[in-house]
């Protein structure tokens, strides 16, 4: 009776064990994969100009505070969301959240698949980049939306859950993206105005606008991520 207890305990343990290492006891990596899935000159103006849409360089953050990069209906907190939202300049943002509480990682994308420089992802193209988590981690990333005075695309400030029960998360994660205004630059229409990043004279260019961050939700196609763009989570396969 005794060795019989024995045996099951080690060998229940033995399977809790073997199901904490498959289910991320170790590090995770995940592949992010970010697709520009629009046509060129997909858009015209009021003017009738046709306009092709880009998004810029952006950042990809493993978290697990909530709200590390914004806070819907507040103002921007001026640590680089601004420069990323106006400028597609992921940069400042980035060296602002290395190292702060509740960060675990912060990663630049900014050069398009199959490119050799810098650049943003044009209609066809895409930015791929690695994270590493663990269970508990979540992924916050924004990108701008190229032809808008501070337009950007990012999940919900808590960021995109990258386990569930312990499991990490794979496929088609567009759904949880959303077209934010910085509430930084008073807004310009889309694809013509002068001060937006393709056409502006020097970064930061532009009518302060004194707002705070909020969704923009006007069911034009290019404030629906999922019309624009897919966003695609792999996990690496457990070593066995
Ligand atoms: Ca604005
Ligand atoms: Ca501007």
């Amino acid at each position: 009776m005794f060795t019989k207890f024995l045996a099951l305990t080690a060998g229940v343990i033995l399977s809790v064990a073997g199901i904490a290492s498959a289910n991320g006891d170790e590090p995770t990596k995940f592949t992010i994969r970010i697709e520009n899935i629009t046509k060129p000159d997909a858009f015209t103006a009021s003017n009738g100009v046709k306009w092709s849409l880009a998004f810029s360089p952006g950042t990809a953050v493993v978290h697990s505070e909530n709200a590390p990069i914004f806070t819907s209906g507040k103002k921007d907190r001026g640590k680089g969301l601004e420069a990323q939202a106006e400028d597609g300049d992921p940069s400042m943002l980035a060296k602002s959240l290395q190292g702060a509480k509740g960060i675990k990682s912060v990663t630049v994308f900014n050069t398009p698949v199959g490119a050799s420089a810098p650049g943003p992802i044009t209609p066809g193209a895409a930015y791929e980049t690695t994270i590493t988590a663990m269970p508990g981690d979540r992924l916050s990333m924004t990108l701008m939306m190229g032809q808008s005075n501070d337009w950007f695309y990012a999940p919900d400030e808590r960021g995109i859950e990258l386990f569930k029960n312990g499991q990490a998360v794979s496929g088609d994660m567009t759904a949880q993206i959303v077209m934010w205004d910085a509430g930084t630059e008073v807004d310009q229409e889309p694809g013509i105005g002068s001060d937006q990043g393709p056409r502006q004279k020097a970064p930061n260019t532009g009518k302060a606008e004194n707002g705070v961050v909020h969704k923009i939700q006007d069911g034009k196609l290019y404030s629906q991520a999922s019309s624009v763009m897919r966003v695609t989570i792999t996990p690496a396969m457990p070593a066995m």
